[in-house]
Order: C-alpha cells, then structure tokens, then sequence
C-alpha cells in the first residue's frame, strides 16, 4: 500500500473554547485553520474528549480536591479539572464552526470513569488503545499533523505517542493553543523536540 499522511485534530470542543467550561484563551482561533487544514490531508481524524459526568478527573468528584490541584491515581499523577466535556451536553460538542463534516474518523476518549485519556492513542496508563493506531496504519498512514486544543496535554500526549508508535510527526503550534498551567507549555515543548516531534508554526 502506498503510504501517506494524516491530520489529527485534537478536541476542537466548546468547552476548550472561550466561555468553555475548562477554556483555552484563543481556542476557537484554531478553527478556521483546522478547516484548511482539513481540505489538504487524505485522511483526516477528529478527536472529542468524552467524560461521564462521574469522571475521575473532575476535581468535583473528589471530597478534597481543588480544580487545577494534582492527585495521584493508579496509573500517576492526575491534574484535578473542572467538569468539562461532560458526554451529550453542550460543552462536548465540536465548535459550531469546525467543518465536521469533512472528518473521516472521530476518536472519542476519556469515556472510562476511573482513567482519564489526554492522547489520542492510549488513556493516561499509556497501555490502554483507543484504537487510532490501527486505523491509521490500516489506511497507509506513515506521517501524522497535529493540530487543536491543547498543546500541552491532549496535543503534546498525542504527538509524544505517535513517535512511539514509529509515525513521523508533526505538530503544527499555530493551529494549536495551549492551556499553560505551571509551566506545562515549555515543559510539553522540550519532551516533543527530544523525542523527534517536529514543530512547525
Ligand atoms: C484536555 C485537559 C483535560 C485537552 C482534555 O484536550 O488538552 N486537557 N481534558
Ligand atoms: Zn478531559
């Protein structure tokens, strides 16, 4: 099979935009460059981020947990987050102007109460397939762009998986935005270039 490339759009979701339940300053600003994006790649993928409202990851569903706090879990550390991206309301809906109807494949994830999943390739034990990796692979996918929300968690977990996973991969930052907590956009930064991720603007 001839190989060829994909566009992986991260979480272009209401809630990591602005007036969003866990908002992105400037993530609605990706979208009309994700739709371009879209109309040049062979195989395009959208990802959603999907929570029960029960999740583990919801400071609110912890007695002793501030929102944006750190709590261990089985499979490590867990930023504690607002209740975002809650299955079937209106926070998890794709932004209304994200071309939808261009995506070949929406990956949902996150959907298991007690894991939450940043990447779009395993939940956060780093084991645990969300099934991206064959379909890529069963459509002659060697190269992977990444674009959407947010370039330090979902984005960076996603592209740090890919090269693993033996893709060429690029992150494309102008058509990304990033969430910054504590340092957590140079940090995600420094892990992609070391491991081969290629940043382009
Ligand atoms: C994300 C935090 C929690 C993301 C998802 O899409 O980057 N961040 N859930
Ligand atoms: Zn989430």
């Amino acid at each position: 099979m001839e190989t060829t490339g994909a566009l992986v759009a991260i979480d272009v979701q209401n809630d990591f935009c602005p007036g969003g339940a866990l908002a992105v300053a400037g993530g609605d600003t990706v979208v009309p460059r994700v739709n371009a994006l879209m109309a040049s790649f062979p195989v395009v993928v959208l990802t959603q981020d999907w929570h029960p409202s029960d999740h583990a990851s919801f400071a609110a569903n912890h007695p002793d947990a501030e929102p944006f706090s750190v709590k261990p879990m089985p499979y490590g550390p867990q930023v504690m987050w607002p209740v975002h991206c809650v299955q079937d309301t209106p926070g998890a809906a794709f932004h209304p102007d994200l071309d939808t109807g261009r995506a070949h494949l929406v990956v949902r994830k996150g959907f298991r109460p007690a894991i939450d999943s940043y990447s779009a390739f395993f939940e956060n034990d780093r084991t645990t397939p969300t099934g991206l990796e064959g379909y890529l692979r069963s459509r002659g996918v060697d190269t992977v762009t990444f674009a959407g929300l947010a370039t330090d968690f979902c984005v960076a977990w996603s592209a740090l998986d890919a090269v693993r996973l033996g893709f060429s991969v690029t992150v494309l930052e102008g058509a990304c935005r990033a969430i910054d907590l504590d340092g957590s956009l140079a940090a995600a930064r420094e892990k992609m270039l070391a491991a081969g991720v290629m940043l382009e603007p």
